[in-house]
C-alpha cells in the first residue's frame, strides 16, 4: 500500500465517517455476492444509529449495493431497524427476516437493469456512494478490489464519495477490472465484446477526485463462508448436465470447443464445475458470469480455465489467501466487469452462453421459481439468473428433486411464483435425470418433466393430477384445475409436508 500525499489529505477513522453521514440517506455500496464490499464504515454508521436512536433521534437509510454483502454491510444495517428499502439482491439472515416480517422494503431486480433505473432517476437518486478500493489517485481514478458490481454508476451518481482502502489486498489487484458504462439510448453503441478476455474499458473508475470526501484505511478479508464440498446429489445432477452437452456437441449444436459457461451460485453450480475439472471427456472452458466461486480452483488445477469474464470473485478465507499467493500468474485468467456489462443481455445473446441456475422449484410446464418460499416468503432475488436466462444460448435450471427432508417436492402443478416462465426456460435437472423442453408443446414438456425429474414419491401424484388436469380442464392447451394447483402448498403450509398420505 502507497499512503500519497493525496490519501494522506483525505485520512479518516470509520467513525468520523459515520458521524458526518446524513441521518437520512440513499447509499450506494460496492459489493457483489459478498465480494469487495465495504466493512468498517457501515459497522460504524451501524453503532451510530444504535447509538443515537436512544437518544431520540430517527435514522432513515436505503441501501442500494451490487448483489448480496457480508454481514459487515448487511447485517449490521438491518439490525438496527433503521433501514426502510434495500435492492437489488441480498442473502443475510437478518435482512431476509426483515423483509419477509414487513419491515424493510425490498426491490428484486434484474442485476443488469439497476444501472439504468438508477441513471433514468426512476429509484431514490443516491446520497453517499462508499465503496472498497485498492488504491486511490490524486485524479480521480479508483481501483476496485474484488467486485465491480455497481461500483461505477454509485460512483458516478453519489454527491460524495467514501473509500474503505483495504491493504490486505495487493496492489497487483489493479488491471483485473475493465470498467465500461454503455451509452444511453438513443445514443447507445454495440458492445464490442464477442471473446470471453476482450478489454473494451480502463482498470479503474474516473470521478471527480473533489466528491472523494473521505477514505478509511481497513485490512478486513471478504467474509465468506468456508467453501462445502458439494453433496452426492449435486454431483448426480451435474452428470446429468455434463452428459447433455456432450450429446449436444455430438449433434453439432454446441461447438467442439464448447461455448462460454455461466454458472450461478450454491453446491449444484459447483460441482458442474468439480465434475467438469475431473471428467477427462472435458477439455479447457471458457466463463461468461457474473460470479466465480473456490470451485474455480479445481478447474485452474486441471489447467482446464481458458479464461473466465465475471462480476466478482467470491472466495473463501483460503480461496483468497490462494488467489493472493498466485495473483500475477492468474491476472489472465481473470477479468472483472461492471453487472451493467457481466449480465448484458446483448453480450449474453451474441457469444451464445450456456447458463446454469438453481430453481426452488418448478412446474408440470417448466416455469420456474427462484425467488419466494411458498410464493409469498423472499429467499435472495432472482440476481442474475433472469439475465442470462432469458438470453443465453441454452438455459439451463437445476433443482435438487426435493426439499426439507422429502417434505417438499421440487416439481409441483403449478409453481408458486414465476421468476423464469416457460418460454425462456429450456433445460432442467434434477438428480434423477434431465427434460430438454425445447420446442415442445405444454403437455409435451409436462410429460418429460414428470418422467425425467420428479422423486419417485411424488412423480405418481404429479401424473395424477397432470391427467386429472388434461381431463377437467375446458381449454387443453396448457391444462390446469385451478381449484387445485395449489393443493401441495397449501398441504406443506398446513401439515408440512406435501407427501401424499
Ligand atoms: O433451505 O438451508 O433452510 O434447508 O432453500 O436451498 O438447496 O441450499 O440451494 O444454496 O443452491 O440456493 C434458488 C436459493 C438455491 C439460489 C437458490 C430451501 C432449502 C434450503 C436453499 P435450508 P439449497 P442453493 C447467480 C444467479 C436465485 C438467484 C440466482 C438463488 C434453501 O440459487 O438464490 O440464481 N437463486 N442467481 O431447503 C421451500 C422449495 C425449496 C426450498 C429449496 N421448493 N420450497 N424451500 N428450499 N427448495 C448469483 C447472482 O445472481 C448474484
Amino acid at each position: 500500500m502507497r499512503i500519497t500525499n493525496f490519501i494522506q489529505s483525505k485520512l479518516m477513522t470509520a467513525e468520523e465517517v459515520a458521524v458526518v453521514l446524513p441521518e437520512k440517506v440513499t447509499i450506494g455500496a460496492s459489493g457483489f455476492t459478498p465480494a469487495g464490499y465495504p466493512k468498517v464504515i457501515p459497522t460504524a454508521f451501524a453503532k451510530r444509529i444504535e447509538d443515537e436512536t436512544k437518544k431520540g433521534k430517527e435514522f432513515s437509510i436505503n441501501l442500494y449495493t451490487g448483489a448480496s454483502t457480508g454481514d459487515e454491510l448487511d447485517g449490521v444495517l438491518a439490525r438496527t431497524g433503521a433501514m426502510k428499502k434495500r435492492l437489488p439482491y441480498q442473502a443475510n439472515a437478518d435482512l431476509r427476516n426483515q423483509i419477509n416480517s414487513g419491515k424493510i422494503e425490498y426491490t428484486d431486480l434484474h442485476l443488469s437493469h439497476v444501472a439504468s433505473y438508477i441513471t433514468h432517476g426512476i429509484l431514490e437518486p443516491i446520497d453517499v456512494a462508499i465503496v472498497e478500493a485498492v488504491d486511490v489517485t490524486a485524479d480521480g481514478r479508483i481501483y476496485l478490489t474484488t467486485s465491480s458490481g455497481m461500483s461505477a454508476t454509485y460512483i458516478n451518481h453519489a454527491k460524495e464519495i467514501f473509500i474503505e482502502l483495504n491493504e490486505n489486498h495487493p496492489l497487483e489487484l489493479k488491471g483485473f477490472h475493465d470498467i465500461y458504462l454503455p451509452d444511453l439510448p438513443p445514443k447507445g453503441r454495440p458492445i464490442f465484446i464477442t471473446h470471453v478476455d476482450d478489454r473494451i474499458g480502463a482498470p479503474y473508475v474516473k470521478c471527480d477526485p473533489r466528491k472523494i470526501k473521505g477514505i478509511v484505511r481497513t485490512n478486513l478479508l471478504d467474509s465468506n463462508q468456508d467453501f462445502k464440498k458439494p453433496d452426492e446429489i449435486s454431483y448426480r445432477i451435474a452428470e446429468h448436465i455434463l452428459e447433455f452437452i456432450l450429446h449436444e456437441i455430438s449433434k453439432g449444436r454446441i461447438p467442439a470447443e464448447y461455448l462460454p459457461f455461466q454458472s450461478g451460485v450454491g453446491n449444484v453450480a459447483n460441482a458442474v464445475l468439480s465434475c467438469i475439472a475431473k471428467d477427462s471427456r472435458f477439455h479447457a472452458i471458457e466463463m461468461y458470469t457474473e460470479v466465480i466461486q473456490d470451485s474455480i480452483f479445481d478447474i485452474l488445477d486441471a489447467d482446464k480455465l481458458h479464461c473466465a469474464s465475471t462480476c466478482a470473485l467470491t472466495f473463501s478465507k483460503a480461496g483468497q489467501d490462494r488467489f493472493h499467493a498466485n495473483i500475477n500468474e492468474l491476472r489472465p485468467k481473470f477479468i472483472i466487469r461492471p453487472q451493467e456489462i457481466s449480465n448484458h443481455p446483448e453480450v449474453i445473446r451474441r457469444m451464445g452462453i450456456i447458463s446454469m441456475n438453481t430453481a426452488l422449484e418448478v412446474d408440470i410446464y417448466g416455469n420456474v421459481n427462484s425467488t419466494h418460499v411458498m410464493g409469498t416468503g423472499m429467499m435472495n432475488g432472482i440476481g442474475g439468473s433472469g439475465d442470462f436466462t432469458r438470453n443465453a444460448y441454452i438455459s439451463i435450471f437445476m433443482a435438487p428433486s426435493v426439499a426439507k427432508n422429502g417434505n417438499i417436492s421440487a416439481f409441483v402443478p403449478m409453481v408458486s411464483h414465476v421468476d423464469h416462465h416457460e418460454h425462456s426456460t429450456q433445460v432442467i435437472v434434477s438428480e434423477y435425470g434431465l427434460a430438454d423442453v425445447r420446442g415442445l408443446t405444454p403437455k409435451e414438456r409436462a410429460k418429460v418433466i414428470i418422467e425425467n425429474c420428479v422423486h419417485p414419491i411424488y412423480r405418481t401424484p404429479l401424473k395424477e393430477y397432470f391427467n386429472h388436469a388434461l381431463e377437467v380442464s375446458k381449454t387443453k392447451h396448457t391444462p390446469h384445475d385451478l381449484r387445485r394447483v395449489f393443493d401441495w402448498h397449501i398441504k406443506y403450509l398446513e401439515k408440512g409436508t406435501m407427501k401424499p398420505d
